[in-house]
């Protein structure tokens, strides 16, 4: 995999730059649709590869590795072959997923033992279990195994949680790094910085990762209920340590103005359920600002959905129609609605790419968050 940089902007840390991988390149900054369970939900391959034109996607370990299961993906020949989706594949390495969906999970030096949220059994995560997994899986890239804290958390346990993330690290390197990828292309892991809210932990946190050396890097542990100041403020700080010539990911993040805040401090990759899921529960993101539509004011607006955007989903479709999908719960509502909104998200990171090229990335952004923010 490689990575470089081509445009540098004036007033922030803001960057573009191309990550090539096995499966095509990335231009970055890059906001990438989490498909979870091998699909990113009601989106088609096609959808997602020409109207949305995503250049990555994410799955996730914990859910395929419980479903489909290993023996069916390795089968298939790997994620990419078994969805069709031929462009490259980040998978997140389950930790935060286990924490998060499974019913009872236990925290040990060895791994994290859980009951699968899906049918109550239970299943054992190593660091080295989930390199073997994210190897069967196919993604190119591969996220280590960490452990994420909550917010807020105590120091003491934010320490002890960090230095076992690091521990896990080592695990996670001396196992991809003697293990080949099974379909013949390359894989590259990547490792996370933790450290909860402390700016020493942070720094700690940040110091180890980047003596890594790995290919890229990952900021874990943030956008989980802190104040956006706070995050912005951790994003800074560690953005100063790790290494500015591989690319950065914010994992998890987030809204609009998230995103382009973490993009002037230095940031290159983003993904987040936000645009999917808000989409099912029709709230769509547009150039405007953010619609509730299945509110009853848009019941005769028969103007597009966003007409700012292009797009096919977006344009073609009126809020009243869309606004009728919802209220008679028909399952197209959830799928243009999934198409817009990732087409807005994509939008927005290529806008960036745009205006830090042009040298006018600070401005456009303080102009534009405002409106992209408010509410119709
Ligand atoms: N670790 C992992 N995946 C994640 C996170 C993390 O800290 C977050 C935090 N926002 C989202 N996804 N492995």
């Amino acid at each position: 995999m490689t990575f470089s940089i081509t445009d540098h902007d004036p007033q922030s840390k803001a960057r573009t730059g191309t990550l090539t991988t096995d499966h095509g390149p990335i231009q970055t900054p890059i906001f990438m649709p989490v498909g979870t369970a091998g699909t990113v939900k009601a989106v088609h391959q096609r959808e997602l590869e020409t109207d949305i034109n995503a250049d990555i996607i994410l799955g996730n370990t914990y859910h395929l590795y419980l479903r489909p299961g290993l023996e069916v993906l390795r089968q298939a020949g790997g994620l990419h072959a078994f969805n069709g989706w031929r462009r490259p594949i980040l998978t997140d390495s389950g930790g935060y997923q286990v924490y998060s969906l499974s019913n009872t999970r236990k925290i040990k030096e060895e791994g994290v033992t859980f009951k699968s949220h899906i049918d109550g059994s239970s299943h054992r995560f190593t660091p080295e279990g989930v390199m073997d997994i994210q190897r069967t899986i196919g993604a190119d890239i591969i996220m280590a195994f960490d452990e994420c804290t909550p917010y807020p958390c105590e120091y003491g346990y934010a320490r002890q949680s960090m230095e076992m993330t690091h521990r896990w690290l080592d695990r996670c390197i001396d196992r991809f790094d003697t293990t080949e990828g099974h379909y013949g292309y390359r894989q590259t892991l990547f490792p996370i910085v933790q450290g909860s809210t402390y700016p020493d932990l942070r720094r700690q946190s940040a110091e180890v990762i980047a003596s890594k050396e790995r290919e890229g890097n990952a900021i874990g542990g943030l956008a989980v209920g802190e104040p956006a100041e706070e995050m912005y403020s951790m994003i800074e700080l560690v953005n100063g340590i790790l290494p500015a010539d591989k690319p950065r990911y914010l994992m998890g993040v987030g809204t609009p103005a998230n995103i382009l805040e973490a993009i002037a401090l230095g940031v290159d990759m983003f993904d987040c359920v936000m645009p999917t899921r808000n989409a099912r529960h029709g709230i769509l993101f547009t150039t405007e600002g953010i619609i509730n539509i299945k509110n009853e004011k848009w019941s005769r607006d028969y103007s597009p959905i966003d007409p700012g955007l292009g797009g096919y989903a977006s344009t073609f479709y009126s809020k009243a129609y869309v606004r009728h999908l919802f209220k008679a719960e028909e399952l197209l509502s959830g799928q243009i609605a999934s198409v817009h909104n990732l087409t807005f998200y994509l939008w927005l990171v290529r806008q960036a790419r745009t205006h830090i090229a042009a040298g006018d990335f600070v401005s456009w952004k303080n102009s534009v968050i405002p409106q992209l923010m408010q509410r119709l």
